[in-house]
């Protein structure tokens, strides 16, 4: 994704297409200068329409055998916090995602309500940019499906993720933009190689997006929330990582 910048999501992308429309094109063709403009629109229309479509790729899965012995738990490895440890003890009866922000139905989805969404298992290599890998197979509904539930506006650019961790005396939190949001391969998940996920690696949910790298995966998920804009949340950069170590917004690989 180097053609594009790292906080040009699909709606620019669309509007940066449209912008091309036929329509102007009658005068300016004319010149000649109009003609190498009309060439460079294309050949950018090109790139933009390349690269969309390599972003829809899905990430290589693996087979049961390659699921390593060990997932390592990075970052939070729990939620210091009553109600999280009394939740934790008792099999998260009472834990609540909150599907909000720019959407028409609100959502409050409990562990029984995510368990009964289609599901979708997927076995997928971790990275974290810290030099390790794991390999772990992951269950849990699509996010398109729970935004399609909501009725995601048509304002809404990016989707936030929020944890109920602090790391570093900060909660953590993650964004993406609608490309990877209704990526097939993104997903809620709520088991790790079958079983309940760990407390170390997120417990009861936390996010799958397998295009992109660690720590984007959110874990300890309360919510979800579609915004037009996350200049206004944390420090603006749309990340936990990215606001505090100048991360790349887009983790893409
Ligand atoms: N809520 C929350 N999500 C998080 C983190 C965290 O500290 N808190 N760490 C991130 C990083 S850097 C990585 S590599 C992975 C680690 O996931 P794991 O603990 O399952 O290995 O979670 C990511 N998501
Ligand atoms: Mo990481």
């Amino acid at each position: 994704m180097s053609e594009i910048g790292p906080k040009l999501g699909r709606r620019s992308l669309l509007a940066g297409i449209a912008a091309l429309g036929a329509g102007a094109c009658t005068k300016i063709s004319e010149s000649d200068a109009g003609q190498d403009l009309i060439e460079t629109a294309e050949a950018w229309h090109r790139t933009a329409h390349r690269s969309l479509a390599s972003r829809q790729a899905l990430a290589p899965e693996y087979s049961v055998a390659d699921r390593s012995p060990t997932f390592k738990g990075n970052g939070s490895v729990s939620v210091d916090d009553g109600f999280y440890q009394q939740q934790v003890a008792a099999g998260f009866p009472d834990w609540k995602l909150e599907v909000r922000g720019l959407v028409e139905k609100p959502l409050s989805l409990s562990m029984a309500d995510l368990r009964a969404l289609p599901q979708r298992v997927q076995t997928t290599r971790h990275d974290c940019v810290e030099g390790w890998s794991a390999i772990g197979e992951w269950t849990g509904p699509q996010l398109s499906g729970l935004l399609d539930a909501a009725k995601v506006k048509k304002e809404a650019n990016f989707i936030l993720f929020r944890c109920a961790d602090t790391l570093y005396g900060r909660v953590y939190y993650e964004s993406i933009d609608m490309v990877d949001a209704y990526h097939p391969q993104t997903i809620i998940a709520h088991a790790l190689n079958g079983e309940p996920i760990p407390q170390k690696n997120g417990a009861p949910l936390r996010m799958r997006i397998e295009r992109q790298l660690g720590y984007k995966q959110a874990k300890y998920l309360t919510a979800i929330e579609a915004v037009a804009s996350f200049d206004q949340v944390g420090d603006g950069n749309g990340g936990f990582w990215e606001d505090v170590a100048g991360y790349q917004w887009y983790a893409g690989i």
